[in-house]
C-alpha cells in the first residue's frame, strides 16, 4: 500500500465532560482539516481504560461517554461519510500494533513522559500498565493508518515526539527489510503534529495555572459541550480573574495567566488573533470583557449542543456511524499489519 500524502488521523478519549479545551484545541480543527486531507478521527476508548473507573465511569458509563465524543464530532459538522469516524476497540490492528511498538519502543523514552508522571501522581506503583504504555499505543493509533498529520493540543506534543522516534527506530531496525519488500527508504512517516492558533492549552477557569480537563473535579472550572446559554454566562462570570482591566497591548498578558486564558479562548471562538482582542477589548473591565465572551460562547457552542442533545436521544444512528467507520477503518489497518508482520517476518 502506497504512503499516503495528506492522510490526518486523531482522537479523543471517552472519558466524559467534554468541553472548550478539547473542542478548540481539537475538535475545531479536526473539522477544519476534513477540507484539505483524508481524515480518521477516533474515540479512543483503549485509552480511556488506562485511568481508574473513576475517571471513565466504568462500564455502564463507557458506552454513552463514546457515543458523546461522536455526537460531538457530528454535531461539530465532520462529515462522517467524507471522513472515518470509529472507537478504537472495534480495530484489533490497534492493539496489536502497540503491543509490537512495545517491543520498539524503550523505557527510557516513557520513563519520561510528563502526562504519566501527572496522571499516575504520587502512588506511580499503583498506576496501570496501560497508562505507562499509553504513548506506544498513540503512536499504534497513528501509524496505522501511516497518517501523515496530527491535529492535537499543546499537551499532547511529547507523545507525538514519541510516535516520531517509534516510527524511527521502527523504519531503521528493519530498513534491510523494508526495501527488499519493496517499500522504499521508509516505512512508517515522520507525522506532522498540527498545534497552532490561539487556544491550543485552554485553562481551567478557576485556575489559569491549570489545564482545562475532563477530570478537574470542579464543573465550575470548564465549560462543557453540553452545558446551555446560562450555565456558559455563569462559568464565565464566575472565572477567576485579578482585579485590574485588560491590558493595552498583548505585552500586558504575560504574568496574567487568567486573562491571559480568556483572551485567547475569545480569539479561538471569533478566528481572529488575541492582538485584533486585546485592540477591541485593551483597557476594558472584566466586567464588560466577560458578557462579550459568554456571548460570543453561547453564539458558537449553542448550534453544537443542541445537536448533541438531539442525538443522544438516538443512539442507534450514533452506533451506525461508528460500525461502518469501523469497517472503513478496518480495511487500512488490516492491510498495514499484514506489512507490518512481514516485514518483521512472522510467519503468516
Ligand atoms: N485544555 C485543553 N486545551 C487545548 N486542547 C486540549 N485537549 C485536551 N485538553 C485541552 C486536547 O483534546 C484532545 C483530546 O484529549 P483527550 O481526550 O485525549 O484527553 P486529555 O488530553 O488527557 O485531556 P482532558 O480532556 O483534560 O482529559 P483528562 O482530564 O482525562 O486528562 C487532545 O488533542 C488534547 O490535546
Amino acid at each position: 500500500m502506497a504512503q499516503p500524502s495528506n492522510r490526518v488521523f486523531s482522537g479523543i478519549q471517552p472519558t466524559g465532560n467534554l468541553h472548550l479545551g478539547n473542542y478548540l484545541g481539537a475538535i475545531k480543527k479536526f473539522v477544519a482539516m476534513q477540507h484539505s486531507h483524508e481524515c480518521i478521527y477516533c474515540v479512543v476508548d483503549l485509552h480511556a481504560i488506562t485511568q481508574p473507573f473513576s475517571v471513565w465511569g466504568g462500564p455502564e458509563k463507557l458506552a454513552d461517554h463514546t457515543r458523546e465524543v461522536t455526537a460531538a464530532y457530528l454535531a461539530s459538522g465532520i462529515d462522517p461519510e467524507k471522513n472515518i469516524i470509529f472507537n478504537q476497540s472495534q480495530v484489533v490492528e490497534h492493539a496489536e500494533l502497540a503491543w509490537l511498538f512495545n517491543c520498539v519502543a524503550r523505557m527510557g523514552w516513557l520513563s519520561r513522559m510528563t502526562q504519566f508522571k501527572e496522571k499516575a501522581g504520587k502512588d506511580r506503583e499503583k498506576a496501570s500498565v496501560g497508562l505507562f504504555a499509553y504513548p506506544t499505543l498513540m503512536a499504534a493509533d497513528i501509524l496505522l493508518y501511516r497518517a501523515t498529520h496530527v491535529p492535537v493540543g499543546d499537551d499532547q506534543k511529547q507523545h507525538l515526539e514519541l510516535t516520531r522516534d517509534v516510527a524511527a527506530k521502527f523504519n531503521n531496525d528493519f530498513a534491510e527489510a523494508i526495501a527488499q519488500k519493496g517499500h522504499g527508504e521508509a516505512y512508517f512517516p515522520m507525522t506532522e503534529p498540527i498545534i497552532e492558533g490561539p487556544a491550543t492549552r485552554v485553562m481551567s477557569l478557576r485556575d489559569g495555572s491549570k489545564k482545562m480537563s475532563k477530570s478537574d473535579p470542579s464543573d465550575l472550572s470548564r465549560i462543557s459541550l453540553t452545558d446551555d446559554a446560562d450555565a456558559i454566562a455563569k462559568k464565565i462570570r464566575k472565572a477567576k480573574t485579578d482585579p485590574a482591566p485588560l491590558p493595552e497591548t498583548l505585552d500586558g498578558l504575560k504574568e496574567r495567566p487568567e486573562a491571559d486564558n480568556l483572551v485567547g479562548i475569545y480569539a479561538a471562538l471569533a478566528e481572529c488573533s488575541k492582538e485584533d482582542v486585546i485592540a477591541d477589548y485593551g483597557g476594558k473591565e472584566f466586567s464588560e470583557f466577560k458578557p462579550a465572551l459568554a456571548e460570543l460562547a453561547v453564539e458558537k457552542l449553542s448550534a453544537i449542543s443542541d445537536e448533541m442533545r438531539r442525538l443522544s436521544d438516538d443512539p442507534a444512528s450514533v452506533d451506525a456511524v461508528l460500525h461502518k467507520g469501523a469497517e472503513r477503518a478496518r480495511a487500512i489497518a488490516s492491510q498495514t499489519m499484514s506489512e507490518v508482520k512481514d516485514i518483521i517476518g512472522f510467519l503468516r
